[in-house]
C-alpha cells in the first residue's frame, strides 16, 4: 500500500482512507506557481469519496482552477460496503456539480476509454481551466484482505466481472488491430511472470533492515 517514487512523481499512496487526496491541492498549486505543463493524478476509490478532505480538496482546487485530475477508482465496495448503500446518487461524478468541474464516468476496465477521458481531463488542466473528476467504474476481484470471507456478494457476481478482465480486453483490442500478436502477448506475460518472481527472490534474500532505522521517516507534529 505505501509505496512511493519521489524520482518518478509518485508522492505515495496513504493508509488513511482519503488522506492522499488532499495532497494535490499542494501539488496543484506548486506546479501552478512554477507555471510548467504538469499535471497532478490523484486515484482514490469510492470510499475515499465519502470522506471530507475529498469535498474539502476538490472545493479549493476548482477555486484556483488547479491543474489536477481526481480520479476516483470506484471498484463497487470499501471493505464490505457496497456503493449502492454508501451513495444516494447514480455516479460518484455527479458530486462534481457541487464544485462547478466536469465529471465524468467510464467503464474503468476499457483502457482506451479510461486513456481518452484522463487525456480530455490533462488536457483541460494544461490550459488553466481546472480539474476535472473522473470515475472509473471498475471492480474489486478479491476480498479487501485475506481474512475477509467475503459473505456480502455473491460468487456469480465476481464471475461476472472478472469475464470484464482489462487487460485481456486490451490484448483483444491490439491483436484485432495486428499491433500485437498472441505470442507477444504470452512474451510479455512471461517476462512479468519472471520479474516478479525475481522480485520475490530478492526481497527474501535481502536482510532485514537494521533496527536503529526503525524511526527513520517518522514523523508527527
Ligand atoms: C480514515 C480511515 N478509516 C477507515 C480505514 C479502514 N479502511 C481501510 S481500507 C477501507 C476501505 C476503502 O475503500 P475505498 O476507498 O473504496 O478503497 P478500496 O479499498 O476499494 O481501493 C477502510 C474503511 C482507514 N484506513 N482509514
Ligand atoms: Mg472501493
Amino acid at each position: 500500500m505505501h509505496i512511493a517514487d519521489v524520482e518518478r512523481n509518485n508522492l505515495g499512496a496513504n493508509g488513511i482512507v482519503g488522506g492522499g487526496v488532499p495532497m494535490s491541492v499542494g501539488v496543484g498549486l506548486s506546479i501552478q506557481m512554477r507555471g510548467t505543463d504538469q499535471v497532478c493524478l490523484t486515484i482514490f476509490g469510492d470510499g475515499a469519496s465519502n470522506t471530507g478532505p475529498f469535498h474539502e480538496t476538490l472545493n479549493m482546487a476548482s477555486i484556483w482552477d488547479l491543474p489536477v485530475i481526481f480520479l476516483c477508482e470506484n471498484n463497487q465496495y470499501a471493505m464490505s460496503m457496497p456503493v449502492a448503500r454508501a451513495f444516494n446518487i447514480e455516479y460518484i461524478s455527479q458530486r462534481a456539480c457541487a464544485y462547478n468541474i466536469p465529471g465524468v464516468t467510464v467503464d474503468g476496465n476499457d483502457f482506451f476509454a479510461v486513456y481518452d477521458a484522463v487525456a480530455a481531463a490533462a488536457a483541460r488542466a494544461r490550459s488553466g481551466n481546472g480539474p476535472t473528476l473522473v470515475e472509473c467504474l471498475t471492480y474489486r476481484w478479491r476480498g479487501h484482505s485475506r481474512s475477509d470471507r467475503q459473505l456480502y456478494r455473491t460468487r456469480e457476481e465476481v464471475k461476472q466481472w472478472r469475464e470484464k478482465d482489462p487487460i485481456l480486453r486490451f490484448a483483444d483490442k491490439l491483436i484485432a488491430a495486428k499491433l500485437l500478436t498472441e505470442e507477444e502477448q504470452e512474451a510479455i506475460k512471461d517476462k512479468a511472470i519472471q520479474s516478479i518472481e525475481q522480485a520475490l527472490v530478492y526481497a527474501e534474500a535481502s536482510p532485514s533492515p537494521d533496527v536503529s532505522t526503525i524511526m527513520e521517516g517518522v514523523y508527527a507534529d
